[in-house]
């Protein structure tokens, strides 16, 4: 089983390109990074937990239901009152690539604390999924994922990380503070190119060998959006091209791609197969509008890398 940690949002998205100023009718969809990855997982076939806080209003339960009509395990989800859920707002280009306006200021993920995370909630799980967005929302953030850190390691859990920058909630010095204590427990990091170039300063290969030993990363896994994807495993450096797509809306693309990674090593594909796996599923998030719609399920992806065909009419 994976399980997840995180906030999630109503999203917003324009119905036209362009800025948003001038953007008068959007529609409203569910988003939140580990909630996509979450999703992804669970329409490639993976059982799949999510623990957050929603508020308890009419969004909140929006993306609840939503969250147990893909059939994500949503037991550690509670509604609280008081905290209203939280929104984002997206302005999209042409070329699928845009901004986002958040409205999180107190995100009903802020009631959670360390007392809500127990061992016995780990049992049956083989893969932990954590991200920077959980981490940038609030300081406190950090001591509840060292909590799960520190019992993943007691239990030999493996633990996957992505940075997932965003600089609209908290700056790249407090994120670097955050994932140097975090990086030790990592097992397989998923991390934009900008990211870790942002995070290490240089993203030489040699720069990044030499972090993957410090932190005993084993799986450094760095996405370029269209150019591929690179990455170095146990020791040895592998690339892959990416699909060739016309992207809409490339919001989610790497969570999508997380969740295919996660995939792959949890179905013992091997490298090629695994990286090949991912940039599908994280190239087919860009082909739809909405953070999380374009998300494939296990057969999608095995026709469109053309190993299964579809009969369509
Ligand atoms: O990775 C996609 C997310 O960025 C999006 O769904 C919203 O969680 C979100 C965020 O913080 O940007």
């Amino acid at each position: 089983m994976v399980w997840t940690l995180g906030d999630a949002l109503i999203t917003f998205n324009p119905t036209s390109t362009g800025p948003m100023r001038y953007v008068s009718s959007f529609e409203r969809k569910v988003g939140g990074a580990e909630l996509n990855f979450a999703i992804g997982c669970a329409r490639l076939g993976l059982q799949v937990k999510w623990m957050s806080r929603l508020g308890d209003d009419e969004f909140g339960k929006v993306i609840y239901k939503f969250a147990r009509g893909e059939g994500i395990d949503t037991s550690q989800v509670k509604l609280v009152e008081g905290y209203p859920t939280s929104l984002n707002f997206k302005e999209i280009r042409e070329d699928g690539s845009g901004k986002t306006f958040y409205y999180r200021y107190q995100s009903p993920i802020l009631t959670l604390s360390n007392e809500d995370i127990t061992e016995e909630m780990f049992d049956g799980v083989d893969v932990i999924h954590l991200s920077g967005v959980f981490l940038a929302i609030a300081p406190q953030n950090l001591a509840i994922t060292m909590r799960v850190l520190e019992i993943a390691k007691k239990r030999n859990i493996t633990v996957s990380f992505d940075p997932n920058i965003r600089l609209k909630l908290w700056t790249i010095e407090e994120a670097k503070r955050a994932y140097t204590k975090i990086f030790p427990y990592v097992d397989i990091l998923l991390t934009g190119l900008d990211e870790i170039e942002m995070i290490l300063g240089d993203a030489s290969e040699k720069a990044l060998e030499q972090f993957a030993k410090e932190c005993a990363i084993n799986h450094l896994i760095i996405k370029d959006g269209g150019n591929g994807v690179k990455a170095l495993i146990d020791g040895e450096w592998y690339k892959k091209d990416a699909f060739k797509v016309k992207p809409i809306d490339t919001v989610g693309a790497g969570d999508g791609f997380d969740a295919g990674y996660i995939y792959g090593y949890l179905n013992d594909m091997n490298v090629e197969e695994r990286l090949t796996f991912a940039n599908a599923v994280g190239g087919l998030v860009t082909t739809v509008s909405g953070d999380n719609e374009g998300l494939p399920e296990l057969e999608d992806v095995e026709a469109f890398i053309g190993k299964r065909k579809i009969v369509e009419r």
